[in-house]
């Protein structure tokens, strides 16, 4: 099992569209085993964008993650990272196909809704970023079986 960081962004949520991302996600079989909203303060910001530092939309994207609260999550399930990112599609919305969260939601810009941990090592620091341990509450399900088995 791999678990992965996805943070619905702040145009997500001001767009009421955490209900709709995150149906898909269990639909899919994926479990919840973290979840919160919240604001984004910069140093939080800086952390999670610091692969970014120093280019030119760095700026941009530190202020467009901490403009109004973000739902973020820790989801789980077999190969959950790159499952993840092939539902989100790719990072510009009108690239994105059909079928993707941004290629159904988004269209232009960079307000692309949605983030998720793009390889193991990104997911983990990313995880330790955003929760502590007793935050992350792993569960068994009843349909684990019918999902997984
Ligand atoms: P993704 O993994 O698809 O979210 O995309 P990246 O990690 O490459 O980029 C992270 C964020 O940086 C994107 F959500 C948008 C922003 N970005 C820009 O604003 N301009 C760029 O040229 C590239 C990325």
């Amino acid at each position: 099992m791999q678990r992965t960081l996805v943070i619905i962004k702040p145009d997500g949520v001001q767009r009421a569209l955490v209900g709709k991302i995150l149906a898909r996600f269990e639909e899919r079989g994926l479990k919840i085993v973290a979840m919160k909203l919240a604001q984004v303060d910069r140093d939080l910001a800086e952390k999670h964008y610091a692969v970014h530092q120093g280019k030119f939309f760095y700026e941009g994207l530190v202020n467009y993650i901490s403009a109004s609260p973000v739902v973020v999550m820790v989801l789980e399930g077999h190969e959950a990272i790159g499952v993840v990112r092939a539902m989100v599609g790719a990072t510009r919305p009108w690239e994105a196909a059909a079928g993707t969260i941004r290629g159904d939601y988004a269209l232009m810009g960079l307000r692309n809704l949605i983030h998720a941990s793009d390889s193991p090592e990104t997911a983990a620091n990313e995880i330790a970023l955003w929760f502590t341990t007793d935050q992350i509450h792993p569960y068994a399900r009843e349909m684990d079986r019918w999902v997984n088995e």
